[in-house]
């Protein structure tokens, strides 16, 4: 059994981790929280890789992806949703309002709209001015720690001892329209089992994708690894798979039942925010490459 709440969510993204301690602190639910907190980057447009705000496809079209699941099981996911801010929320409405995990572009939104989200244009001036420059060459290419810091993956257990994760993205910028990487992917970029524990994702998805990488680390987690054992052997398998490695980050987060959190990911650079009873932190990762 875990001591007490904690909530931790990928890169120094503090504002969410604080909007979430304040749901599990009052005494809410992880779900709530890891909700809560996701959705303060969506809708802040300085944050260029999550929501509103987010960098482009190659066409100019801001596409999202997200995911989120909770204690028992239940999964909601929507991929390639474009016009809505809160992403997140939209995938807990297919979890809760739908027989079914995920819902895809114009679907989704259809049904966003349905549960009475609105319309919003989420290509902000400099979103679009930074994507107009970029077509003059349109050179493709991953760029480590964008910023330091991309997609926001929250793991969460909340006063009963009960976890719920979410993850939420604008993706890779100038991705091919259509392109959906690991955010969305139960098992790729978030799973949880409460159990055992859970684990997030960020960086290339494609490379979280081809070796399952949370699923990966709540399973190793359930044979007993601690969680910087199993974000470390999640990442020395794709590092084993792809010689390209140096070209590429990856960061794995993970949390087990009794709270014990910890990361680890190709690359220096990737940190976590964490919020618990003795306060916020920003916790550097250990990295493969030195
Ligand atoms: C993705 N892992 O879509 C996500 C987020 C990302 O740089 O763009 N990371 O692949």
């Amino acid at each position: 059994k875990s001591k007490g709440p904690v909530v931790v969510c990928t890169w120094n993204f503090h504002n969410a981790t604080s909007k979430a301690w304040e749901v599990l602190s009052s005494g809410g639910f992880a779900l709530d929280a890891v909700e809560q907190g996701v959705r303060v980057e969506e809708a802040d447009v300085n944050n260029q890789t999550v929501g509103k705000g987010g960098r482009p496809d190659r066409d100019g079209n801001v596409t999202l992806d997200a995911c989120i699941m909770d204690k028992s099981g239940n999964c909601g996911s929507v991929v390639y949703l474009q016009n809505i801010t809160h992403a997140i929320s939209v995938a807990r409405k297919v979890m809760e309002q739908t027989p079914h995990v995920m819902l895809a572009g114009k679907g989704a939104e259809k049904f966003a709209y349905q549960q009475g989200f609105s319309k919003e244009n989420l290509l902000t001036e400099k979103s679009k001015k930074e994507w107009l420059q970029w077509k003059k060459e349109s050179k493709y290419e991953t760029i480590i720690n964008i910023e330091n810091h991309d997609t926001i993956g929250m793991l969460a257990i909340d006063k009963h001892g009960d976890i719920s994760g979410a993850c939420t993205t604008s993706g890779m910028a100038y991705k091919v329209g259509g392109r959906v990487g690991d955010s969305p992917i139960i098992g790729s970029g978030l799973f949880i089992d409460n159990e055992v524990g859970g684990a997030t994702a960020t960086g290339v998805g494609e490379e979280v994708i081809k070796t399952v990488g949370s699923f990966l680390i709540v399973e190793l987690m359930r044979q007993g690894k601690s969680p910087l054992e199993a974000c470390k052997e999640a990442v020395q398998r794709i590092v084993s798979k792809n010689k390209n490695y140096k070209d590429f980050q990856v960061g794995f987060l993970a949390i087990n039942k009794q709270g014990e959190t910890a990361s680890y990911c190709i690359h220096p650079g990737f940190s976590y925010s964490k919020y618990d009873i003795n306060g916020q932190s920003n916790n550097p990762s250990d990295s493969y490459v030195k």
